[in-house]
């Protein structure tokens, strides 16, 4: 029996999924009783460390948490969990952590990469570990703006760190008290391996502080993202099928493309070593996603079983339901959050919000970027952008950022810019795909999902003309996508740009290539990978 510490915040589902994954029954913390006298308590991390601690407060759990690690009672934090264990967080000024560590948990001052760090990482062993057993010197699954510094630990805490820039704290343990920056329970078959090392582990009556391990210069590396993109639909029939557009038109001879079904494609991707699954509901922007539950069924579901990060778009916004019932896009991101996403994505409703911010010239805080990233934090934010290229003969022709392109327009031009579109590409708003993401950032959007309807379905290769000058625009991690057509391409994206991932659907759907003929292909030319 597992019981964990669940707050209300964010996905909560995929640890409980883990849990029961590994044969283990999960019971949730009812008061702070249960904090002291769980046999084995998983505190997962979600949310903001200040949103996190105020809820901690609110329900009393605060003292109980304390009084349980200093009673040595095992205890497995996640994430913002483990940033808990410090005495506060630059993220949430005067707000007080456990105060179990001194010192204040920072935000990465890297300038170099990309903040939030999202992916896979590994970690350097500063001691030995029952619980890290067999899988330290796997990749694990990282996702946050904020870290613990090697200087607040001493060497009795000191479990692990990582190199993201600079190198901070990712496991600490004394004892039965065990935590990691990492998600375990999203770490694939090594986090399920980690988790399972902790659910069949005997505390130990007294603490034990093992011997460091010799220092070493060794350095971690983050590993570019393989993700697989399942755009889902209802066909004619009225079945929910994986679809795939060429350049954004979904039908072959008026009927919806049937590509396979949601769940066991995802489950596919998983198994073939896909490092993230993302589900865009790409009807999303008419039919409304809390009235097309079969979504959120395959969320539930796919959860279950695989154990890499979900993220899922569409229709994430306001909504009126004809019984006069209104929706705001939090309730609709929370719905995804208690259904298994890890992220969600947003299109449309992002070209809107930048619209009103360009015209106001001043945030409103209640657009769904803003508010989701509030509650949720940015990483849980991606913005998917639908861009297409719209030629001219010279810069000054469009106020829009133009570059100069390598393959010219219908007419010569050797300008073009990138107009970002709304549902689904069926509509081109103006607005550039610099404007777009570089506000995006601003309201708070935590990485960029960078589509682009030239290439879509085309197997041509990616745009790297775009991906150079969105990638230059913002300082969030951005996913390239459209057109893969063989390994190669993921390959060149990688060496050419500096995007952090890159996402396919056809060549995957098809399976003309798979993920792991992907993977070999950036080994072999010296490309980070998991
Ligand atoms: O506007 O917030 O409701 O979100 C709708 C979402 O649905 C957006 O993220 C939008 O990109 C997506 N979408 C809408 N219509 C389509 C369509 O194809 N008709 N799909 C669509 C976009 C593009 C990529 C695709 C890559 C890789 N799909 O996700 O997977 O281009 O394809 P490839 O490797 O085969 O070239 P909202």
């Amino acid at each position: 029996m597992i019981t964990l510490l669940d707050y209300g915040a964010g996905n909560v589902r995929s640890v409980r999924n883990a849990i029961a994954r590994l044969g283990y029954t999960v019971r949730d913390v009812q008061g702070p009783q249960d904090i002291l006298t769980a046999e084995k308590l998983i505190f997962p991390g979600v949310g903001s460390f200040g949103s996190v601690m105020q809820r901690l407060q609110k329900d009393g759990l605060v003292e109980p948490l304390i009084e349980r690690i200093r009673l040595n009672k095992p205890f497995l934090g996640i994430c913002v969990a483990l940033q808990a264990l410090f005495a506060g967080s630059e993220e949430s000024p005067g707000v007080a952590g456990l105060a179990i560590l001194p010192g204040q948990v920072k935000r990465f001052t890297t300038r170099d990469l990309s903040v939030p760090q999202i992916g896979w990482n590994g970690i350097v062993l500063h001691k030995e570990s029952p619980i890290l057993k067999d899988y330290h010197d796997q990749k694990l699954y990282f996702v946050h703006s904020y870290r613990a510094s090697i200087a607040d630990v001493g060497p009795d805490w000191l479990l692990a760190t990582t190199d993201y820039g600079e190198s901070f704290v990712s496991g600490v343990e004394k004892g039965n008290v065990t935590a990691f920056q990492f998600h375990p329970e999203k770490s694939g078959e090594a986090g399920l391996g980690i988790l399972k090392n902790y659910l069949d582990s005997q505390g130990r009556e007294s603490i034990t502080v093992r011997p460091a391990l010799p220092v070493t210069t060794e350095k971690t590396h983050i590993a570019k993202r393989i993700i697989a993109c399942l755009d889902v639909r209802t066909n004619d029939s009225g079945d929910l099928v994986v679809t795939k557009g060429d350049q954004y038109d979904v039908r072959n001879e008026g009927e919806v493309r049937n590509l396979g079904k949601p769940i066991e494609l995802a489950r596919r991707y998983y198994e073939e070593g896909a490092d993230e699954i993302t589900f865009l509901n790409i009807t999303g922007f008419r039919d409304f996603p809390m009235q097309d539950q079969p979504m959120l069924e395959v969320l539930r579901r796919t959860s279950e079983n695989v154990f890499v990060p979900l993220t899922i778009g569409g229709g994430i916004r306001e909504f009126t339901d004809s019984t006069g019932k209104h929706y705001s896009p939090l309730d609709v991101a929370a719905e995804y959050f208690r259904s298994g996403a890890d992220k969600i994505s947003i299109g449309s409703d992002a070209v809107y919000a930048v619209e009103e911010y360009l015209q106001a010239g001043k945030r409103s805080g209640k657009s769904a970027i803003e508010q989701i990233s509030f509650v949720y934090g940015a990483q849980a934010v991606v913005i998917s952008v639908d861009p297409r290229r719209v030629y001219v003969h010279a810069p000054e022709d469009t106020t829009h950022t133009t570059i100069q392109t390598a393959i010219p327009g219908p007419q010569g031009e050797r300008y073009c810019w990138y107009q970002c579109t709304v549902k689904g590409g069926r509509e081109g708003r103006d607005i550039d795909a610099v404007q777009l993401t570089s506000t995006c950032e601003l309201l708070g959007a935590g990485e960029i999902l960078l589509n682009c309807i030239d290439r879509d379905g085309t197997n041509s290769g990616f745009d790297h003309e775009l991906i150079r000058q969105v990638r230059g625009a913002v300082s969030i991690p951005v996913i390239a996508s459209s057109g893969a057509g063989s390994a190669q391409h993921f390959v060149d994206v990688f060496l050419e740009t500096d995007v952090e991932a890159a996402l396919a659907a056809g060549i995957f759907h098809r399976q003309e290539v798979p993920v792991s003929e992907v993977k070999e292909a950036m080994r072999r030319n010296n490309i980070e990978t998991r």
